[in-house]
């Protein structure tokens, strides 16, 4: 539906000319953009039914507003848009999106202070600049603190992959402290859930006003909000929030599975603690006055007649119903991957030679890592062209025999071209023991066009899995448009797997499209896409992301044994 996408250009039409002192026309625009962002229906099938004369039946819509929707509709812009946004120095909608910023407000701190962005709006806010202009003074001032907060905890949400490593941080360096008895990560975090919006750590200790001076106090710490003895809130310099609450040891479970959530799974869950004649809450379960449960996170689970659900699985996806049917799934476990199929060396744009990326993994345990380097039409990436990639696999070779204890695999993440046909010739593809093929390029291309295409490439016999199949990059690029489910039948039906790429801001496919991919009895493999030996360890939220997808061990090839493996593909040239 574009009714959203329509609404938001007129709102910032409005704003535009708002700036511009235009007068009445930024209310006509804001009305018909507040009747678009709440119709039911979609708007474009409103238009193919009855064109302008239907759109005109829009609360706000007039002839002329009616005409720029169908400008939209047909031709994906708005001319006077394009103009009016031309006009005005710099991002608007950033500094709009700070709640209670209107266009009068943004446009004057332009012009007096130089405010382009948040950054620097918050900057002159906490030096006061904005407290001294007629008009604003120190009200209006915290008002915009408080809204720059607001934005950042609901927009401004941190890669797992980022925030994850911080919070451990916080975690080790508290855990250290005697008076500090049980530490754990709850919320989003716990749940491992792909962005998180803001650290929240529980904590038991017997001395929490000491936990909290320490905690405030950490050299990471930006700013302060709120220091108390049961709940500190902090602002870190990498600007995520982070929330430190101590608890009693008799309420610990209740208050981690309170503050685990999510709220849907919480909610779904008191329903069911309300039905059996008691109350849930983050102090414990109660029948009455008394508390039955409360100070293990099992106890709490079992008196409502559940199996403990693993954290991951807690968004009210159908886990309270598997966990009350005693079905839930045998989730991938964390130390159950024996190797990595994707991986990159200085052949083309890794950071690492293939013997050290084989020695980081044989020292994770591994017991094999596949080689997948970049293919010619990524001349960025100084991708290898048929030549280079025998020669790789003749080094490949010769690395294996020299190094024990690790199997190194020849394989290669080769381009998907623009009709579908593949970056290397088949007679080179099929001396690799694994083929990875992606897309890199033409993400632009229709949804009809695209599926055609990575089917075409999943029909090529000698591919085994489908790197990144969405190519989505979060927070910067939307998947592209494909269809899905076509490709998982036609992968399905060429025993192709899909990739789980671990990298923080791809986690590619996601929980969701694990969940769907597991309908048709796809397996997948997790992969880093690793271009340095650290970044091994990445793996975490590759298999994060999977037991997100309800995943189990046998859906995930790499968690298979090395004869497994060679079973399992039967070409491995693994002697
Ligand atoms: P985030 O921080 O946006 O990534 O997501 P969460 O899930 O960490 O949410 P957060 O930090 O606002 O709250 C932590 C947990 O506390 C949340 O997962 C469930 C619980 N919680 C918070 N607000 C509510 C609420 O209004 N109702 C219920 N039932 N639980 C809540
Ligand atoms: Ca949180
Ligand atoms: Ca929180
Ligand atoms: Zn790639």
């Amino acid at each position: 539906m574009k009714n959203l996408e329509i609404a938001r250009i007129f709102y910032e039409m409005a704003d535009i000319l708002e700036m511009q002192g235009v007068e009445w026309k930024p209310r006509a625009y804001r009305r018909a953009a507040k009747a678009i962002e709440s119709l039911t229906e979609d708007i474009e099938v409103l238009w193919h039914r009855g064109g302008l004369k239907t759109l005109e039946e829009i609360p706000g819509v007039g002839e002329r507003l009616a005409k720029k929707i169908e400008e939209f509709l047909k031709t994906g812009k708005i001319k006077e848009y394009e103009q009016l946004k031309r006009k005005i120095p710099f991002h608007l909608h950033e500094i709009m999106s700070i709640p209670g910023m209107g266009p009068k407000k943004a446009k004057r701190l332009y012009k007096e202070l130089g405010i382009k962005t948040i950054k620097d709006l918050e900057k002159a806010a906490k030096e006061h600049k904005i407290a001294t202009l007629p008009g604003f003074g120190k009200k209006s001032e915290e008002d915009i603190l408080r809204g720059i907060q607001l934005y950042k905890a609901s927009k401004g949400r941190m890669l797992l992959g980022r925030a994850w490593f911080i919070a451990n941080e916080i975690i080790e360096k508290l855990s250290v402290l005697k008076e500090v008895k049980k530490i754990s990560p709850a919320g989003s975090l716990r749940r491992m859930k792909e962005t998180i919006g803001d650290i929240d750590i529980l904590v038991i200790s017997t001395n929490p006003m000491k936990v909290m001076n320490f905690f405030t106090s950490m050299p990471d710490v930006k700013e302060i909000l709120a220091k108390g003895p049961t709940k500190s809130t902090v602002i870190l310099r990498s600007g995520i929030q982070a929330d430190v609450r101590v608890l009693k040891p008799e309420s610990w479970g209740s208050a981690l599975q309170y503050f685990t959530g999510s709220k849907e799974h919480n909610i779904a869950l008191r329903k069911i603690a309300i039905k059996k004649g008691y109350k849930l809450n983050e102090y414990g379960l109660f029948k009455g006055k008394k508390q039955i449960a409360g100070k293990t996170e099992e106890g709490i689970y079992r008196k409502l007649g559940l199996q403990w659900i693993p954290p991951e699985l807690r968004e009210n996806r159908g886990e309270i119903e598997a966990a009350q049917k005693k079905a839930l799934p045998k989730l991938v476990d964390y130390k159950d991957i024996k190797g990595d199929f994707h991986v990159h060396t200085k052949w083309s744009d890794g950071d690492n030679t293939i013997k050290e990326m084989a020695l980081a993994a044989k020292q994770l345990g591994y017991q094999y890592i596949c080689i997948s380097d970049h293919s010619k039409s990524e001349p960025l990436a100084h991708g290898l062209d048929e030549k280079k990639l025998l020669e790789q696999i003749k080094e490949i070779r010769k690395i294996d025999r020299q190094l024990k204890g690790i199997k190194i695999l020849a394989g290669n993440e080769v381009d998907i071209l623009a009709d579908g046909s593949l970056d290397l010739s088949d007679s080179v593809l099929k001396k690799l023991d694994i083929v990875i093929a992606s897309v890199h390029s033409g993400f632009k291309m229709p949804k009809q066009k695209m599926t055609k295409r990575i089917i075409k490439a999943i029909e090529n016999k000698y591919v085994d899995i489908l790197g990144h199949p969405t190519g989505r990059i979060i927070n910067e690029r939307p998947p592209y448009a494909v269809d899905l489910e076509a490709i998982f039948q036609a992968a399905k039906d060429r025993r192709v797997h899909m990739e789980i790429n671990s990298f923080p801001d791809r986690l590619d496919l996601n929980d969701t499209a694990i969940m769907e991919a597991k309908k048709y009895g796809l397996r997948f493999a997790i992969n880093t896409d690793a271009h340095n030996a650290d970044q091994l360890k990445l793996i975490k939220f590759g298999v994060a992301t999977a037991r997100r997808g309800w995943a189990e061990k046998k859906d995930i090839i790499n968690t298979y044994s090395l004869k497994q493996l060679a079973r399992f593909f039967n070409k491995l040239k693994t002697n």
